[in-house]
């Protein structure tokens, strides 16, 4: 756990009210009795979770039953501990139902969705002037930040690179329909007082974006102390240094929990369908007039969206976005689709041996 963090068994100011907790969460709580205690995971690191409960901290293990299941509790998740005093061990039994939750398909075979944090009220999603400031870029944090339920906000970084600090936004605008953003420096502190307003104290707000756009130095301005590590830039390349390597959740000083995440390599879209309807508005809503209902945008007669581009109402990049954020979310379906069917294939072949084998002990 960081420094920062209130270590294993080390005394903390907070109650659980402070780090989130809810009448929701008691009411989940209130089936258990006796030897458990609620809390809230600030870190994961493989195979153990540090958790803030009530006025300190522990670090546990999960339950052989969570294991087998295969629920990890995520950053921000709020879970019971069964606490053992007399043996100096907890271990964690259960997740508490979660508020939000932040998944990013994956990207690789496989495709399930990986959870980032859960129980999460704002994301910030964190970009910088300069090669990382692209609208196609951020439709894409946009749409797994609304398909989690949290609320998106745009922080462009890095303020102080820029020719023109003032245009920063207008250079997003096609990708941001109506999401505040907010261009800041975390580094010389300017604009930062105008994220004030979404960080009131016991909501969570998660950190998202690329590696090298200055989330953790974001949260060293925050916390008013270096309590990340964070990289010269000139170590840095295109595809960041990746310096941030846990999610790490920290309380601000005014009262918020934040969360700061490693860098997002790629952001695959899997768990984002119902996040691409919010990402384009403007898109859903013309789409109203298309003649036919399942209208796809492409060559289909009478598209409202495509006559929005031919009058330059639409920009057509906005709507080539759509048209990739559908086909890969598409694409994943059918990919979790064959993976279901090859495990069929899988479990009959399994069957078809153990019938043999039955077949044969049966001609003995
Ligand atoms: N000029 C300038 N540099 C900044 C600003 N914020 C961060 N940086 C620099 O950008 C580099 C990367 O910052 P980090 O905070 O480590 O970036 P990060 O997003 O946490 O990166 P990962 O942990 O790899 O995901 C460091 O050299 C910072 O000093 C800023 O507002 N202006
Ligand atoms: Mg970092």
């Amino acid at each position: 756990m960081n420094q920062s963090t209130p270590r294993c068994g080390e005394k903390h100011p907070y109650t659980l009210e402070d780090l989130g907790w809810t009448d929701e969460h008691e009411k989940a709580f209130s089936k258990y009795a006796g030897p458990y205690l609620p809390g809230r995971v600030a870190c994961r690191q493989k195979t153990v979770w540090d958790i803030l409960v009530d006025g300190g901290s522990v670090t546990a293990g999960i339950s052989g039953a969570l294991r087998k299941l295969g629920r990890f509790p995520a950053v921000g998740d709020f879970v019971v501990l069964l606490h053992q005093p007399e043996a100096g061990t907890s271990m964690i039994v259960d997740i508490l139902p979660q508020k939000t939750r932040f998944a990013r398909g994956s990207t690789g075979r496989g495709g399930s969705d990986q959870v980032i944090a859960a129980n999460i009220d704002t994301v910030f999603i964190v970009t910088a002037a300069g090669h990382d400031l692209n609208a196609r870029r951020i439709e894409r944090f946009l749409a797994i930040a609304h398909a989690s339920g949290a609320c998106p906000v745009i922080v462009i970084n890095k303020s102080d690179l820029a020719d023109d600090p003032a245009t920063l936004a207008d250079e997003i605008a096609s990708a941001s329909s109506g999401i505040p953003v907010i261009p800041i420096s975390a580094v010389s502190g300017e604009g930062v007082d105008r994220l004030d307003p979404y960080l009131p104290p016991r909501t969570t707000i998660a950190l998202i974006g690329s590696s090298g756009v200055g989330k953790s130095t974001l949260i060293n301005r925050l916390m008013g102390r270096p309590v990340q590590e964070t990289s010269h830039t000139r170590d840095y390349d295109d595809k960041g240094r990746h310096t941030t390597t846990v999610r790490q959740l920290f309380v601000l000083d005014g009262g918020a929990l934040m969360i700061d995440n490693p860098g997002l390599r790629e952001v695959g879209i899997g768990a984002a369908s119902a996040g691409i309807a919010d990402t384009f508005p403007e898109i859903l809503e013309l789409a109203e007039g298309c003649r036919f209902s399942d209208c796809r945008h492409e060559e289909e007669p009478g598209c409202a969206v495509r006559a929005a581009v031919a009058d330059g109402t639409l920009p057509a990049a906005r709507l080539g976005s759509f048209h990739r954020l559908v086909q890969e979310l598409a694409f994943e379906r059918d990919k979790a689709e064959i993976g279901l069917v090859r495990l069929e294939k899988k479990r009959w072949k399994a069957i078809g041996k153990i019938q043999r084998d039955i077949g044969k002990t049966k001609g003995r």
